[in-house]
Protein backbone atom coordinates (compact mmCIF):
# COMPACT_ATOMS: atom_id res chain seq x y z
CA UNK A 1 0.00 0.00 0.00
CA UNK A 2 1.36 3.75 -0.69
CA UNK A 3 1.71 6.22 2.15
CA UNK A 4 -1.30 8.10 3.70
CA UNK A 5 0.14 10.63 1.72
CA UNK A 6 -0.05 9.01 -1.32
CA UNK A 7 -2.90 6.54 -1.01
CA UNK A 8 -6.00 7.48 -3.26
CA UNK A 9 -9.57 6.46 -1.61
CA UNK A 10 -13.06 6.69 -3.22
CA UNK A 11 -15.86 6.74 -1.03
CA UNK A 12 -19.26 5.64 -2.63
CA UNK A 13 -21.93 7.53 -0.58
CA UNK A 14 -19.71 9.85 0.54
CA UNK A 15 -22.75 12.49 1.21
CA UNK A 16 -23.76 10.24 4.16
CA UNK A 17 -23.13 9.16 7.49
CA UNK A 18 -20.92 6.64 7.32
CA UNK A 19 -19.39 7.78 4.10
CA UNK A 20 -18.71 11.44 5.26
CA UNK A 21 -17.13 10.25 8.34
CA UNK A 22 -14.36 8.03 7.03
CA UNK A 23 -13.10 11.57 4.92
CA UNK A 24 -12.98 13.01 8.03
CA UNK A 25 -11.35 10.49 9.67
CA UNK A 26 -8.80 9.92 6.19
CA UNK A 27 -8.02 13.82 6.46
CA UNK A 28 -7.76 13.74 10.12
CA UNK A 29 -5.17 10.83 9.86
CA UNK A 30 -2.97 12.54 7.37
CA UNK A 31 -4.08 11.59 4.06
CA UNK A 32 -4.11 14.42 1.64
CA UNK A 33 -7.20 15.58 0.72
CA UNK A 34 -7.09 16.11 -3.23
CA UNK A 35 -6.53 12.23 -2.90
CA UNK A 36 -10.19 11.39 -1.49
CA UNK A 37 -13.34 11.16 -3.45
CA UNK A 38 -16.80 11.06 -2.06
CA UNK A 39 -19.37 10.04 -4.82
CA UNK A 40 -22.81 10.56 -3.78
CA UNK A 41 -26.05 11.09 -6.03
CA UNK A 42 -26.73 13.73 -4.33
CA UNK A 43 -24.41 16.44 -2.43
CA UNK A 44 -23.54 16.34 0.88
CA UNK A 45 -25.36 16.16 3.03
CA UNK A 46 -27.04 13.60 0.69
CA UNK A 47 -31.02 14.29 -0.25
CA UNK A 48 -31.67 10.73 0.13
CA UNK A 49 -29.29 9.92 3.37
CA UNK A 50 -31.13 8.57 6.57
CA UNK A 51 -28.77 10.87 8.43
CA UNK A 52 -29.81 13.88 6.75
CA UNK A 53 -32.93 14.42 9.29
CA UNK A 54 -33.71 17.16 11.53
CA UNK A 55 -33.00 15.17 14.44
CA UNK A 56 -32.08 11.67 15.41
CA UNK A 57 -31.64 10.56 18.69
CA UNK A 58 -28.36 10.16 20.87
CA UNK A 59 -28.57 7.48 23.35
CA UNK A 60 -26.51 4.48 24.44
CA UNK A 61 -26.89 1.74 22.11
CA UNK A 62 -26.98 -2.03 23.51
CA UNK A 63 -28.22 -3.46 20.35
CA UNK A 64 -25.71 -6.06 19.99
CA UNK A 65 -21.86 -6.62 22.03
CA UNK A 66 -19.98 -3.94 20.79
CA UNK A 67 -22.27 -1.53 20.51
CA UNK A 68 -22.24 -0.15 23.86
CA UNK A 69 -18.25 0.53 23.58
CA UNK A 70 -19.38 2.45 20.29
CA UNK A 71 -21.71 4.66 22.43
CA UNK A 72 -19.66 5.84 24.49
CA UNK A 73 -16.76 6.57 22.03
CA UNK A 74 -19.25 8.40 19.71
CA UNK A 75 -20.90 10.25 22.92
CA UNK A 76 -17.58 11.46 23.86
CA UNK A 77 -16.48 13.25 20.23
CA UNK A 78 -20.30 14.42 20.26
CA UNK A 79 -19.49 16.39 23.65
CA UNK A 80 -15.89 17.11 23.19
CA UNK A 81 -14.64 16.83 19.28
CA UNK A 82 -15.27 20.91 18.47
CA UNK A 83 -17.15 19.88 14.86
CA UNK A 84 -19.57 17.86 16.23
CA UNK A 85 -20.45 20.21 20.26
CA UNK A 86 -23.33 22.22 18.56
CA UNK A 87 -25.12 19.68 17.28
CA UNK A 88 -25.21 17.51 20.43
CA UNK A 89 -29.08 18.91 22.40
CA UNK A 90 -28.24 17.16 25.31
CA UNK A 91 -32.00 17.19 26.74
CA UNK A 92 -32.11 13.58 28.33
CA UNK A 93 -34.11 10.70 27.05
CA UNK A 94 -36.83 8.90 28.56
CA UNK A 95 -37.24 5.38 27.29
CA UNK A 96 -40.50 4.29 27.91
CA UNK A 97 -42.78 1.03 27.55
CA UNK A 98 -46.05 -0.69 29.46
CA UNK A 99 -46.97 -3.84 28.17
CA UNK A 100 -45.86 -6.43 30.61
CA UNK A 101 -43.50 -8.03 27.98
CA UNK A 102 -41.58 -4.62 27.19
CA UNK A 103 -41.35 -3.51 30.98
CA UNK A 104 -39.45 -7.18 31.22
CA UNK A 105 -37.46 -5.97 28.57
CA UNK A 106 -36.80 -2.34 29.31
CA UNK A 107 -35.74 -3.75 32.82
CA UNK A 108 -33.59 -5.97 31.47
CA UNK A 109 -31.76 -3.25 29.26
CA UNK A 110 -31.99 -0.89 32.34
CA UNK A 111 -30.04 -3.77 34.76
CA UNK A 112 -27.39 -4.12 31.46
CA UNK A 113 -26.75 -0.51 31.46
CA UNK A 114 -25.83 -0.31 35.14
CA UNK A 115 -23.52 -3.32 35.22
CA UNK A 116 -20.80 -2.95 32.71
CA UNK A 117 -18.77 -0.44 34.56
CA UNK A 118 -19.05 2.26 31.89
CA UNK A 119 -20.74 5.03 34.13
CA UNK A 120 -24.04 4.64 32.65
CA UNK A 121 -25.21 3.70 36.69
CA UNK A 122 -24.81 7.44 37.54
CA UNK A 123 -26.40 8.78 34.29
CA UNK A 124 -29.60 6.55 34.50
CA UNK A 125 -32.60 6.25 36.52
CA UNK A 126 -35.47 3.74 36.92
CA UNK A 127 -38.75 5.48 36.57
CA UNK A 128 -41.39 3.14 38.26
CA UNK A 129 -44.30 5.22 37.56
CA UNK A 130 -46.41 8.06 36.06
CA UNK A 131 -45.39 10.28 38.86
CA UNK A 132 -41.70 9.78 38.44
CA UNK A 133 -42.34 10.04 34.85
CA UNK A 134 -43.96 13.08 34.90
CA UNK A 135 -41.27 15.06 36.67
CA UNK A 136 -39.02 14.37 34.01
CA UNK A 137 -41.25 15.24 31.22
CA UNK A 138 -44.00 17.24 33.08
CA UNK A 139 -46.00 17.80 29.20
CA UNK A 140 -47.05 14.39 29.09
CA UNK A 141 -50.53 13.77 29.89
CA UNK A 142 -50.98 11.65 33.06
CA UNK A 143 -53.98 9.57 31.49
CA UNK A 144 -52.02 8.37 28.32
CA UNK A 145 -49.19 7.22 30.59
CA UNK A 146 -50.94 5.41 33.25
CA UNK A 147 -49.10 1.76 33.72
CA UNK A 148 -45.55 3.40 31.91
CA UNK A 149 -42.45 2.62 33.17
CA UNK A 150 -39.20 4.14 31.96
CA UNK A 151 -35.44 4.76 32.12
CA UNK A 152 -34.40 8.42 31.82
CA UNK A 153 -31.22 8.76 30.77
CA UNK A 154 -29.95 12.38 31.78
CA UNK A 155 -27.04 11.95 29.27
CA UNK A 156 -29.21 11.44 26.07
CA UNK A 157 -30.98 13.72 23.95
CA UNK A 158 -30.93 14.32 20.33
CA UNK A 159 -28.86 15.32 17.82
CA UNK A 160 -29.24 17.69 14.87
CA UNK A 161 -28.21 15.07 12.08
CA UNK A 162 -28.28 16.31 8.34
CA UNK A 163 -26.51 19.89 10.16
CA UNK A 164 -23.96 17.56 11.84
CA UNK A 165 -22.99 15.93 8.19
CA UNK A 166 -22.95 19.62 6.27
CA UNK A 167 -20.77 20.86 9.24
CA UNK A 168 -18.36 17.25 8.32
CA UNK A 169 -19.20 18.91 4.81
CA UNK A 170 -18.04 22.35 4.87
CA UNK A 171 -14.82 20.83 6.55
CA UNK A 172 -13.82 18.60 3.78
CA UNK A 173 -14.35 21.06 0.76
CA UNK A 174 -12.32 23.56 2.58
CA UNK A 175 -9.72 21.04 3.18
CA UNK A 176 -9.42 20.12 -0.65
CA UNK A 177 -11.85 16.82 -0.60
CA UNK A 178 -13.27 16.01 -4.13
CA UNK A 179 -16.74 15.75 -4.48
CA UNK A 180 -19.08 14.51 -7.66
CA UNK A 181 -22.67 14.01 -7.57
CA UNK A 182 -25.76 13.22 -9.99
CA UNK A 183 -25.26 11.07 -12.85
CA UNK A 184 -21.12 11.66 -12.38
CA UNK A 185 -21.72 10.53 -8.49
CA UNK A 186 -23.69 7.44 -8.39
CA UNK A 187 -21.92 4.03 -8.22
CA UNK A 188 -22.33 1.50 -11.45
CA UNK A 189 -19.50 -0.81 -10.61
CA UNK A 190 -15.98 -1.58 -9.31
CA UNK A 191 -12.99 -1.71 -11.73
CA UNK A 192 -10.72 -4.65 -11.56
CA UNK A 193 -6.73 -4.99 -12.58
CA UNK A 194 -6.12 -7.42 -15.29
CA UNK A 195 -5.85 -10.09 -12.84
CA UNK A 196 -9.67 -9.30 -12.40
CA UNK A 197 -9.67 -9.29 -8.33
CA UNK A 198 -7.69 -6.14 -7.25
CA UNK A 199 -10.16 -3.31 -7.50
CA UNK A 200 -8.57 -0.47 -8.78
CA UNK A 201 -11.55 2.36 -9.25
CA UNK A 202 -15.09 2.28 -10.23
CA UNK A 203 -17.34 3.40 -12.60
CA UNK A 204 -20.11 5.78 -12.34
CA UNK A 205 -23.44 6.44 -14.27
CA UNK A 206 -22.18 8.90 -16.56
CA UNK A 207 -19.69 6.65 -17.55
CA UNK A 208 -16.95 8.35 -15.91
CA UNK A 209 -14.11 6.43 -14.08
CA UNK A 210 -12.06 7.13 -10.87
CA UNK A 211 -8.99 5.33 -10.32
CA UNK A 212 -8.32 4.67 -6.78
CA UNK A 213 -6.09 2.38 -4.22
CA UNK A 214 -9.16 1.25 -2.44
CA UNK A 215 -12.67 1.76 -2.88
CA UNK A 216 -15.41 1.52 0.56
CA UNK A 217 -19.13 0.88 -0.59
CA UNK A 218 -20.78 3.65 2.06
CA UNK A 219 -24.04 4.00 0.33
CA UNK A 220 -26.62 3.30 3.01
CA UNK A 221 -29.87 1.78 2.29
CA UNK A 222 -29.01 1.46 -1.43
CA UNK A 223 -25.55 -0.61 -0.74
CA UNK A 224 -27.33 -3.91 -1.15
CA UNK A 225 -28.46 -2.85 -4.42
CA UNK A 226 -25.09 -1.82 -5.64
CA UNK A 227 -23.12 -4.68 -5.02
CA UNK A 228 -24.17 -8.40 -4.33
CA UNK A 229 -24.10 -8.83 -0.43
CA UNK A 230 -25.15 -12.62 -0.54
CA UNK A 231 -28.76 -10.72 1.39
CA UNK A 232 -26.52 -9.70 4.76
CA UNK A 233 -28.31 -6.41 4.52
CA UNK A 234 -32.15 -5.65 4.02
CA UNK A 235 -32.90 -2.52 3.41
CA UNK A 236 -36.19 -0.79 5.03
CA UNK A 237 -37.95 2.17 5.56
CA UNK A 238 -39.29 4.44 8.70
CA UNK A 239 -41.47 7.22 8.52
CA UNK A 240 -41.94 10.84 9.64
CA UNK A 241 -43.92 13.35 9.78
CA UNK A 242 -43.76 17.51 11.12
CA UNK A 243 -45.44 19.54 12.66
CA UNK A 244 -45.26 23.25 13.09
CA UNK A 245 -45.66 24.87 16.78
CA UNK A 246 -46.58 28.77 17.04
CA UNK A 247 -43.65 30.61 19.15
CA UNK A 248 -45.45 30.45 22.07
CA UNK A 249 -45.74 26.57 21.94
CA UNK A 250 -42.60 25.98 20.97
CA UNK A 251 -41.40 28.31 23.82
CA UNK A 252 -42.82 25.65 26.51
CA UNK A 253 -41.59 22.85 24.96
CA UNK A 254 -38.42 24.12 24.51
CA UNK A 255 -35.51 21.70 26.14
CA UNK A 256 -38.14 18.58 26.62
CA UNK A 257 -36.40 14.79 26.59
CA UNK A 258 -36.72 12.85 23.68
CA UNK A 259 -39.77 10.14 24.29
CA UNK A 260 -39.57 7.06 23.22
CA UNK A 261 -41.92 4.20 23.46
CA UNK A 262 -41.99 1.31 21.89
CA UNK A 263 -45.24 0.83 21.31
CA UNK A 264 -46.20 4.38 19.84
CA UNK A 265 -42.86 5.84 18.41
CA UNK A 266 -41.22 8.79 19.36
CA UNK A 267 -40.77 12.56 19.13
CA UNK A 268 -38.34 15.23 19.91
CA UNK A 269 -37.93 19.22 21.06
CA UNK A 270 -38.82 21.20 18.34
CA UNK A 271 -36.17 22.77 16.24
CA UNK A 272 -35.12 26.88 16.10
CA UNK A 273 -38.23 26.89 13.73
CA UNK A 274 -40.74 25.72 16.01
CA UNK A 275 -41.15 22.48 14.36
CA UNK A 276 -41.42 18.83 16.10
CA UNK A 277 -40.45 15.61 14.47
CA UNK A 278 -42.86 12.34 15.20
CA UNK A 279 -42.14 8.96 14.15
CA UNK A 280 -43.99 5.94 14.89
CA UNK A 281 -42.18 2.44 15.87
CA UNK A 282 -42.39 -0.91 13.64
CA UNK A 283 -40.37 -3.28 12.00
CA UNK A 284 -39.82 -1.28 8.78
CA UNK A 285 -41.07 -1.37 5.17
CA UNK A 286 -39.69 -3.22 2.76
CA UNK A 287 -39.73 -2.49 -0.98
CA UNK A 288 -39.04 -6.23 -2.65
CA UNK A 289 -38.35 -6.25 -6.55
CA UNK A 290 -36.27 -7.65 -9.04
CA UNK A 291 -33.17 -6.05 -8.99
CA UNK A 292 -29.76 -6.92 -10.21
CA UNK A 293 -26.63 -5.96 -7.92
CA UNK A 294 -23.10 -6.38 -9.43
CA UNK A 295 -21.95 -9.13 -10.53
CA UNK A 296 -24.88 -11.08 -10.70
CA UNK A 297 -26.25 -10.88 -13.85
CA UNK A 298 -30.08 -11.74 -13.49
CA UNK A 299 -31.93 -10.40 -10.95
CA UNK A 300 -33.15 -11.31 -7.76
CA UNK A 301 -35.82 -10.31 -5.27
CA UNK A 302 -34.12 -7.71 -3.52
CA UNK A 303 -35.47 -4.68 -1.53
CA UNK A 304 -34.89 -1.47 -2.78
CA UNK A 305 -35.19 1.93 -1.75
CA UNK A 306 -36.92 4.09 -3.08
CA UNK A 307 -36.18 8.20 -2.01
CA UNK A 308 -38.42 10.69 -1.38
CA UNK A 309 -35.76 13.44 -2.86
CA UNK A 310 -36.18 11.40 -6.51
CA UNK A 311 -39.91 10.50 -6.15
CA UNK A 312 -40.74 13.36 -4.25
CA UNK A 313 -44.84 13.06 -4.65
CA UNK A 314 -44.73 9.25 -3.01
CA UNK A 315 -46.68 9.44 -0.09
CA UNK A 316 -47.00 7.56 3.40
CA UNK A 317 -49.09 4.32 3.98
CA UNK A 318 -52.74 5.09 5.42
CA UNK A 319 -51.29 2.41 8.27
CA UNK A 320 -48.38 5.04 9.32
CA UNK A 321 -51.06 8.23 9.21
CA UNK A 322 -52.88 6.41 11.76
CA UNK A 323 -50.11 5.13 13.74
CA UNK A 324 -48.10 8.56 13.71
CA UNK A 325 -51.74 9.78 14.92
CA UNK A 326 -51.83 7.63 17.73
CA UNK A 327 -48.21 8.36 18.47
CA UNK A 328 -49.27 12.41 18.32
CA UNK A 329 -52.78 11.82 20.74
CA UNK A 330 -50.56 9.79 23.39
CA UNK A 331 -47.29 12.15 23.83
CA UNK A 332 -48.55 15.61 22.71
CA UNK A 333 -52.11 15.43 22.62
CA UNK A 334 -52.85 19.27 22.04
CA UNK A 335 -51.55 19.26 18.70
CA UNK A 336 -53.66 16.26 17.47
CA UNK A 337 -55.68 18.68 15.23
CA UNK A 338 -52.32 20.58 13.43
CA UNK A 339 -51.59 19.96 10.28
CA UNK A 340 -48.65 17.33 8.82
CA UNK A 341 -46.04 18.00 6.98
CA UNK A 342 -42.72 16.84 5.50
CA UNK A 343 -44.54 12.87 5.70
CA UNK A 344 -41.43 10.54 4.53
CA UNK A 345 -39.52 7.55 4.60
CA UNK A 346 -36.30 7.29 5.89
CA UNK A 347 -34.16 4.23 4.43
CA UNK A 348 -31.72 2.11 6.34
CA UNK A 349 -30.66 -1.12 6.17
CA UNK A 350 -30.93 -3.94 8.39
CA UNK A 351 -27.84 -6.87 9.11
CA UNK A 352 -29.40 -10.29 10.81
CA UNK A 353 -27.46 -9.05 14.25
CA UNK A 354 -27.67 -5.43 14.15
CA UNK A 355 -24.23 -5.39 13.85
CA UNK A 356 -22.39 -3.25 10.99
CA UNK A 357 -21.00 -5.21 8.07
CA UNK A 358 -17.87 -3.61 7.62
CA UNK A 359 -14.67 -5.50 6.29
CA UNK A 360 -13.56 -6.03 2.72
CA UNK A 361 -15.29 -7.48 0.22
CA UNK A 362 -14.20 -11.58 -0.44
CA UNK A 363 -12.16 -11.93 -3.57
CA UNK A 364 -12.30 -8.33 -4.50
CA UNK A 365 -9.01 -6.77 -3.13
CA UNK A 366 -9.45 -3.07 -2.05
CA UNK A 367 -13.15 -2.95 -2.26
CA UNK A 368 -14.57 -2.54 0.90
CA UNK A 369 -18.09 -2.31 2.43
CA UNK A 370 -19.25 -0.46 5.45
CA UNK A 371 -22.99 -0.41 6.14
CA UNK A 372 -25.62 -2.24 7.82
CA UNK A 373 -26.29 0.24 9.85
CA UNK A 374 -29.45 -1.50 11.29
CA UNK A 375 -31.49 1.84 12.20
CA UNK A 376 -29.34 2.94 15.38
CA UNK A 377 -26.05 4.34 13.76
CA UNK A 378 -26.23 8.23 13.15
CA UNK A 379 -25.14 8.40 16.69
CA UNK A 380 -21.94 6.85 15.52
CA UNK A 381 -20.89 9.96 12.76
CA UNK A 382 -18.38 11.51 14.78
CA UNK A 383 -16.31 8.68 15.35
CA UNK A 384 -17.30 5.53 13.03
CA UNK A 385 -14.75 6.35 10.19
CA UNK A 386 -11.92 6.11 12.36
CA UNK A 387 -12.50 2.33 12.48
CA UNK A 388 -13.11 2.16 8.67
CA UNK A 389 -9.38 3.95 7.63
CA UNK A 390 -8.42 1.40 10.66
CA UNK A 391 -10.06 -1.13 8.43
CA UNK A 392 -8.88 0.16 5.46
CA UNK A 393 -4.92 -0.04 7.13
CA UNK A 394 -5.77 -3.60 8.00
CA UNK A 395 -5.53 -2.28 12.05
CA UNK A 396 -9.03 -2.58 13.02
CA UNK A 397 -9.77 -3.67 16.39
CA UNK A 398 -10.02 -7.56 16.81
CA UNK A 399 -13.35 -7.24 18.36
CA UNK A 400 -14.94 -4.94 16.23
CA UNK A 401 -13.65 -6.73 13.09
CA UNK A 402 -15.01 -9.91 13.69
CA UNK A 403 -18.41 -8.23 14.74
CA UNK A 404 -18.45 -6.37 11.60
CA UNK A 405 -17.25 -9.27 9.27
CA UNK A 406 -18.45 -11.08 5.90
CA UNK A 407 -21.25 -13.03 7.52
CA UNK A 408 -24.53 -14.35 5.12
CA UNK A 409 -26.51 -16.72 6.02
CA UNK A 410 -28.86 -14.61 8.99
CA UNK A 411 -31.94 -13.24 8.46
CA UNK A 412 -32.04 -9.37 8.24
CA UNK A 413 -35.41 -9.05 6.69
CA UNK A 414 -36.58 -9.64 10.30
CA UNK A 415 -32.71 -8.59 12.26
CA UNK A 416 -33.34 -8.20 16.01
CA UNK A 417 -36.97 -6.98 15.64
CA UNK A 418 -39.85 -7.46 16.66
CA UNK A 419 -41.61 -9.15 13.64
CA UNK A 420 -40.24 -9.48 9.76
CA UNK A 421 -40.58 -6.07 7.74
CA UNK A 422 -44.18 -6.13 5.58
CA UNK A 423 -44.13 -4.91 2.20
CA UNK A 424 -44.82 -1.52 0.92
CA UNK A 425 -46.61 -3.16 -1.74
CA UNK A 426 -49.21 -4.59 0.75
CA UNK A 427 -49.63 -1.00 2.41
CA UNK A 428 -52.42 1.15 1.18
CA UNK A 429 -52.21 4.57 0.78
CA UNK A 430 -48.84 4.59 -0.46
CA UNK A 431 -49.11 6.16 -3.55
CA UNK A 432 -46.61 6.68 -5.95
CA UNK A 433 -45.80 6.77 -9.87
CA UNK A 434 -45.33 3.00 -10.38
CA UNK A 435 -42.62 3.26 -13.43
CA UNK A 436 -39.49 2.95 -11.07
O1 LIG B 1 -30.39 4.86 18.01
C1 LIG B 1 -31.49 4.37 17.82
O2 LIG B 1 -31.88 3.35 18.39
C2 LIG B 1 -32.34 5.07 16.79
S1 LIG B 1 -33.97 4.68 16.92
C3 LIG B 1 -34.78 5.45 15.55
C4 LIG B 1 -35.41 4.52 14.56
O3 LIG B 1 -36.48 5.18 13.94
C5 LIG B 1 -35.93 3.27 15.22
O4 LIG B 1 -36.89 3.59 16.16
C6 LIG B 1 -36.45 2.31 14.16
O5 LIG B 1 -36.84 1.09 14.72
C7 LIG B 1 -35.38 2.07 13.12
O6 LIG B 1 -34.29 1.40 13.70
C8 LIG B 1 -34.91 3.36 12.53
O7 LIG B 1 -34.47 4.23 13.58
Amino acid sequence: MPSRNDSKIIIVGGGGTIGCSTALHLVRSGYTPSNITLLDTYPIPSAQSAGNDLNKIMGIGLHNPVDLRMSLEAREMWREDELFRPFFHNTGRLDCASSVEGVKGLREEYEEMRSGGSGLENTTEWLDDEKAILAKMPLLERRNIEGWKAIWSEDGGWLAAGYAINAVGEYLKAQGVNFASGEAGSFVKPLFDADGTTCIGCETQDGSQYFADQVVLAAGAWSPTLVDLEGQCCSKAWVYAHMQLTPEEAAEYKGVPVVYHEDFGFFFEPDEFGVIKVCDEFPGFTRFKPHTPYPLTSPTRMSVPRSHAKHPTDTIPSASDASIDLAIRTFLPRFVDKPLFNKRLCWCTDTADAALLCCEYPGWKGFYVATGDSGHSFKLLPSIGKHVVAMLEGSLDAELAHAWRWRPGGDALKSKRAAPAKDLSHMPGWRHDATV
